[in-house]
């Protein structure tokens, strides 16, 4: 396989909004990133990911564009953005934007005009269609609402939209639209980005055959419809081809056959992806499922495609929440997530806050959340008649704001986060879990991701190296080998709260490289601590 800098990287992804807070306002902003470079740079690191800034009404935080050649006024301006992309550069490291172009705002000029009559010449930018027998044309529903379709009075017509009714999708089969796409992509790039994370990617095409969903729960039927590769060929042909750049696609809904699609890297389409098997099909850890989506995936791309490996991002209750033990294990459940993330096929990514092992939250009220898909179930679901309380219960494990909690700098007030009121409560524990007392702390979880990311890079067996699973089939260890030429790598995790025993049958010669737990293993090597993570070099 060709080596690629993107495939040797380490990427962190930084949500602005909730990283460093600049001026004071409450939110996060691109000169609070740059304040922090340092810090992100000692990590490791060598590109960032930064979440939408455009111009936005901010109903879904930034993905809800009005203007694609503007800064949002939270962020800053375009005089800060170029200057942060100068400060990356300055470090070595790289960065990539989000793209967002499934939908815009219904802010954004463009469907304004749209919707201001049927004859508009920015008609055909969105979808409009005539309602059936009285109403929507079917049962769809979206992302964040209970149908897909939204009536337009003044107009009378219903318009798409895969999320918000506030995030009208625009229509690709119109080449105009897709052209001015092109050039707003261009524009970017010329500002000397290094790629795009690009937002729900494989939706941009729509299902011709409008007809009723039998279960329209499943809304896998907004994605992955004809057209698609057609359109991510074009973009590649007219824009991606001529940069050096990164490409990583945000696409839900797929399996390894049809992701391979989008990554083959004959192809030409995009560079890698991020599948959503593990965050759709596990709300909690689930080790066999787990392991059975690994291999399927690093089967089903060998060799032509690449893969990204992440546990939690903006949308998705951080990782040692979710699937390690965030109470009595936090440190070493998140120091073994890191290592398995980090040692399994893939790019991996970082969310900020992730290399400290920051935690999900539990605020008091539907009041103190911000997430738009949560306050909308939570609308949608109370409207039934059914009990506030419960509803309220039911969607605290997985609302977006577990992981959009202010970044944890230290113990002063707010965090550190800001020196006003932060858009969003800080985490309670944030005395306990910050920055400033990892820094200082050796055997902190930050030290270890720093340590995994400096053995990547010394270490091509942990980015080219073929993956193999040794125990399909135990529900509590996770043990894989990794080979690369004349060189195999080891690496044992046990993700359980209990002891667990592991026999190093035709491992004899094995020279322990990383452990999250000091050396005690040495009296009995085959006894696994709770959430212990090992990486041994076989000679
Ligand atoms: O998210 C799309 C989205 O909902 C997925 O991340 C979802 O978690 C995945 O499909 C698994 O089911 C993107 C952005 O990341 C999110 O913040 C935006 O709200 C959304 O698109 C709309 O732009």
């Amino acid at each position: 396989m060709s080596k690629k800098w993107w495939k040797e990287a380490v990427v962190y992804q930084i949500y602005w909004r909730s990283f460093f807070d600049s001026d004071g306002d409450g939110y996060g902003d691109l000169r609070g990133v740059i304040k922090k470079l340092d810090y992100i740079k000692n990590l490791g690191v060598d590109v960032i990911w930064l979440n939408p800034f455009y111009q936005s009404p901010d109903r879904d935080n930034g993905y809800d564009i009005s203007d694609y050649y503007g800064i949002m006024e939270k962020a800053g301006d375009m005089a800060a953005f170029d200057e942060l992309i100068h400060e990356i550069h300055q470090r070595g490291m790289k960065v990539i934007m989000d793209l967002v172009v499934n939908h815009t705002s219904d802010q954004h000029p463009w469907f304004v005009e749209s919707r201001s009559s049927k004859n508009n010449p920015k008609r055909d930018w969105y979808i409009w269609k005539d309602p059936k027998d009285g109403r929507e044309p079917n049962n769809w529903r979206s992302y964040f609402a209970p149908s897909c379709w939204e009536w337009d009075k003044a107009s009378g017509q219903y318009y798409y939209h895969s999320f918000a009714v506030e995030q009208p999708d625009l229509n690709w089969e119109n080449p105009e639209l897709r052209q001015e796409i092109y050039k707003m992509m261009r524009f970017w790039l010329d500002k000397d980005i290094d790629g795009f994370r690009m937002d729900v990617i494989n939706l941009l095409a729509k299902k011709e055959d409008l007809s009723e969903a039998e279960n329209p729960y499943d809304i896998s039927y907004l994605a992955n419809n004809p057209g698609i590769h057609d359109y991510l060929q074009e973009m590649h042909r007219e824009v991606l081809q001529h940069y050096d750049v990164m490409t990583v696609g945000e696409i839900p809904f797929v399996s390894p056959e049809e992701g391979l699609l989008y990554v083959d890297e004959s192809r030409n389409e995009l560079n890698t992806l991020f599948h959503f098997q593990v965050a759709d099909e596990m709300p909690v850890w689930d080790m066999l499922r787990f392991k059975e989506i690994q291999t399927s995936w690093h089967e089903g791309l060998k060799k032509k495609g690449w893969n990204s490996q992440f546990l939690n991002n903006h949308d998705h209750t951080r990782q040692v929440t979710r699937y390690g033990n965030d109470r009595q294990y936090r440190i070493q459940s998140a120091k073994l997530l890191a290592a398995m993330i980090h040692t399994l096929p893939g790019t991996p990514y970082i969310y900020q806050g992730e290399e400290i092992g920051m935690t999900g939250v539990r605020f008091d009220s539907i009041e103190d959340y911000n997430d738009i898909a949560m306050k909308n179930k939570y609308h949608e679901e109370v409207s039934k008649g059914r009990d506030p309380q419960e509803v309220f219960e039911s969607l605290l494990l997985l609302s977006r704001d577990n992981s959009r909690t202010p970044m944890q700098w230290n113990a002063s007030s707010q965090a550190g986060f800001t020196a006003g009121e932060p858009w969003i409560k800080v985490n309670p524990n944030y005395k306990e879990i910050n920055v400033e007392s990892a820094l200082n702390d050796t055997d902190s979880v930050y030290y270890f991701y720093q340590k995994l990311i400096e053995l990547r890079k010394q270490n091509e067996v942990m980015v080219y190296g073929d993956y193999k699973d040794l125990l399909p089939d135990d529900e509590h260890l996770y043990v894989y080998t990794r080979s690369y030429n004349d060189v195999t790598w080891l690496i044992v995790l046990n993700h359980d709260d209990e002891q667990q025993r592991f026999t190093f049958n035709g491992f004899t010669n094995r020279k322990l490289i990383l452990s999250n737990y000091r050396s005690e293993f040495e009296k009995n090597e085959e006894v696994l601590h709770p959430h212990e993570a090992r990486i041994y070099k076989i000679n």
